[in-house]
């Protein structure tokens, strides 16, 4: 499906409420996926929430409401039913039938936005690697009709089930092309990686749209893309944040996150998001102008321990404080996240962010003394790279020096000079 084909359509969104959903939940998530159609040029005319104690496996909802959704599809000139739960291949099919509506779930809408915010040829892969995830246990659906249609002969298979044995073979064959191209690509970063390895990491976090990229481009030199649209970033970018302090401080943006990211989504772009996982410190971004932004928090947080980046420290950083009028909620953000920075990244100054980031890295180093041997005086710059030398002193038995650095640094300078 392309985005030419989804354009202009006009389409129901469609939610089912379990009783473990609260009604602010369930309106947000729905405003959300509004949100998400916009972005790829759907108009929104109509929207239903359906209470039930459970969804039904098989048909997702309740005949009665099936008649409902078709009644308000005729009415509203939907020919699109956009369900804000994630569907079964089944139940998408079922659904497609009954209601005789283009129909499409929540996943499928975010993979869209990802294909068509791609622009480098990693991540390209990655969400085409996602889409056909998706699309491999939904081909019987698309080929179904055929053999209704030929009425089936028992015992031989119909021609909609050979096509679907053709398509799997075709669509795994790829599959297992893109996973193999993704390792590469990963390979080369390795030696990226190691490059960087001697410099302090601090990597943007947070939901989608929170400003993380606005944020990268005011406190580095980069141009990273910055637009009110969901997902406008998917790749991963890195600049040098202060080159003064030893070790160097670099700063990366990347992919942000949105509740209900679809799970072959994170695992495609594991290798994207690795840049979380190594950083030493994360800047978890929050739209404190956001009603829902303890959610969008929550949503964060859950995703970062699911990339495997659960175990780096955090600094929370509020932001568009140019938006929020009510003082209440700049309180109790306080109350709850009492070292967090509060910014306009569009008003203030940034430095007041680098300063905290700056001190956030001060407090974690430690300073020690170290004997570099006249023998092992060509290993001199690599200190001064990955540390901070605050005193040097030549004596007959070798190079005095003072260092400071982050524990782990001053481990691998350690290691090099053989002390
Ligand atoms: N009013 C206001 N808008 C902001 C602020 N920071 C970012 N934005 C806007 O929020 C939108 C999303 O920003 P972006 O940096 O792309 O968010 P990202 O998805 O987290 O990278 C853009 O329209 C930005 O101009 C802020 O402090 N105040
Ligand atoms: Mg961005």
């Amino acid at each position: 499906m392309t985005n030419s084909v989804l354009h202009r359509h006009k389409a129901l969104l469609l939610a089912l409420q379990t009783p473990d959903l609260a009604d602010a939940a369930v309106a947000d998530s729905l405003r959300e996926l509004g949100d998400l159609c916009a972005s790829l040029g759907i108009e929104v005319v109509g929207q239903l929430v359906q209470a039930r104690p459970r969804i039904d496996p098989r048909t997702f909802m309740g005949s009665g409401k099936v008649g409902e959704v078709k009644l308000l599809a005729e009415r509203s000139g939907a020919h699109l039913a956009v369900f804000d739960n994630e569907l079964s291949p089944s139940q998408g099919e079922h659904l497609e039938r009954e209601l005789r509506l283009m129909v499409m779930d929540r996943t499928q809408v975010i993979l869209e936005i990802f294909g068509r915010n791609a622009r480098t040829h990693e991540s390209r892969a990655q969400v085409e690697l996602a889409q056909l995830e998706y699309m491999l246990p939904r081909l019987v659906g698309m080929w179904a009709h055929l053999d209704r249609e030929r009425g089936g002969i028992s015992g031989s298979k119909g021609a909609g089930e050979k096509q679907i044995d053709i398509d799997r073979t075709i669509i795994r064959q790829r599959i297992a092309r893109l996973r193999k191209e993704l390792r590469h690509i990963d390979q080369e970063r390795a030696t990226q990686k190691k490059r960087r390895a001697n410099c302090l990491q601090v990597s943007l976090v947070g939901y989608t749209n929170a400003g993380k990229s606005t944020l990268m481009n005011r406190l580095t030199e980069a141009r990273v893309q910055v637009e009110d649209r969901l997902f406008a970033t998917l790749d991963t970018t890195t600049r040098v944040l202060d080159d003064e302090n030893r070790p160097r401080i670099l700063l990366s943006d990347t992919v942000g996150f949105i509740r209900h990211l679809p799970h072959m989504l994170i695992a495609s772009f594991r290798s994207t998001l690795g840049v979380a996982r190594d950083a030493d410190l994360l800047l978890h971004v929050v739209d404190l102008s956001h009603d829902a932004y303890e959610e969008h928090m929550a949503t964060t947080v859950q995703a970062i321990e699911e990339i495997g980046a659960g175990a780096v420290p955090r600094l929370v950083v509020f932001n568009k404080l140019d938006l929020v009028q009510e003082k209440a909620r700049l309180l109790l953000a306080r109350k709850a996240h009492p070292e967090a920075i509060f910014i306009s990244a569009l008003r203030d100054d940034p430095a007041a962010l680098r300063r905290g980031i700056l001190a956030f890295f001060e407090q974690r180093m430690i300073t020690a003394p170290l004997r570099i041997g006249y023998a092992a005086y060509g290993e001199l710059d690599m200190v001064y790279q990955w540390s901070r030398v605050d005193e040097v002193r030549y004596e007959e038995d070798g190079i005095h020096l003072t260092v400071t650095s982050t524990p782990a640094n001053l481990e691998r300078i350690r290691a090099h000079i053989g002390v």
